[in-house]
């Protein structure tokens, strides 16, 4: 991993990853991409940056070619909420962008990652320390691309020798960039909430629990995947990883430790409900941490304190 080509640049995990990056490898090793520029962005601005919409696998092949990239990590993708919103789109954009992706990959023996999620799994799978290798029936469009997704990299892998890997990455909740049109969005939501206002409403209900993880802990573990020795990898597409699982009672009771003020209210949403009760409770992650030894830093109430503290000097700044 030394000369990267970044897609989806702009958003939760890529604006993160991007910085961490340009840090290590040094900024003209990194060429991050997005389909909007915004001007002023740190991830504009501070680096390379060129404006590829995924679905253009010419612009793609061009940029990667003249970067002479080395990997390619591919972050472009509609998440599980906004993909049942816009089914159609969401295929289009995950399936085809991914294939360009592959493709290019392919053409330039690129190293590859991309993301899956805990939405790969379904109502059928085991909810509760959910095996690495399982059933894997999702209901929506976005577990069906992800699925789709994975075993089209490890066909990407078998047939062409791709270098292919990822996770099945869980909620992952960060102070820096928004996430847009997820199920667990609610988990980031809260902590604005309660800088904000001092009170949240909850869309998801109760007792509903899911995977999540702090965005320190996703960079490190897209890192180490990517770092490590080919010949320790028995799995590829997709690790299961997790840092911590929790329902919208336990998050509340954390920020309670530092904000005893806070509180929270529920107006459940039957999209977002359905979503969340598709899927696990709790992954096994023993396969990530056999194989590459994924090791996550951050529990709950670890993270609570970070990003409330984090995200109040950030709120700070913005007003
Ligand atoms: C979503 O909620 O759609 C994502 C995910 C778990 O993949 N955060």
């Amino acid at each position: 991993m030394k000369r990267i080509i970044v897609t989806g640049c702009l958003g939760q995990i890529g604006s993160e990853l991007v910085y961490r990056l340009r840090q290590e490898k040094g900024l003209d090793n990194v060429l991050a991409t997005d389909i909007r520029k915004p001007e002023g962005h740190p991830v504009v601005e501070e680096g390379l940056f060129e404006v590829l919409d995924v679905l253009d696998e010419e612009k793609m092949l061009a940029l990667a070619t003249e970067f002479e990239a080395d990997t390619m990590i591919h972050l472009a993708s509609l998440l599980s909420s906004v993909a049942e919103d816009k089914p159609q789109i969401a295929w289009h954009i995950n399936m085809s962008g991914l294939m360009n992706a592959l493709e290019v990959s392919r053409k330039l023996n690129l190293q590859f990652f991309t993301p899956s999620s805990i939405g790969a799994f379904g109502p059928e799978t085991p909810k509760i320390n959910t095996p690495q290798d399982t059933l894997q029936r999702p209901k929506t469009m976005y577990g069906i691309t992800k699925v789709a997704g994975e075993l089209l990299c490890d066909y990407y892998h078998t047939k062409f020798g791709v270098d292919t890997r990822g996770v099945r990455f869980p909620g992952l909740i960060s102070y820096d960039t928004l996430p847009g049109g997820g199920t667990t969005d609610y988990a980031v939501e809260i902590y604005y909430e309660a800088l904000k206002n001092g009170s949240y409403v909850c869309p998801i209900g109760k007792g509903t629990v899911m995977d999540m993880m702090y965005m320190p802990d996703a960079i490190n573990a897209i890192v180490d995947l990517m770092e490590a020795p080919e010949e320790q990898l028995i799995h590829r597409n997709a690790f299961n990883i997790s840092a911590m699982s929790f329902d919208p009672e336990e998050i509340k009771e954390s920020i309670q430790k530092v904000m005893p003020d806070f509180t929270m209210t529920y107006d459940v949403n039957p999209k977002l409900q359905g979503i969340a009760d598709s899927w696990p409770d709790t992954l096994d992650c023993h396969v990530a941490k056999d194989e590459w030894q994924f090791s996550p830093i951050y529990d709950l109430d670890k993270m609570t304190v970070d990003m409330l503290e984090k995200l109040s000097i950030k709120l700070a700044k913005e007003n």
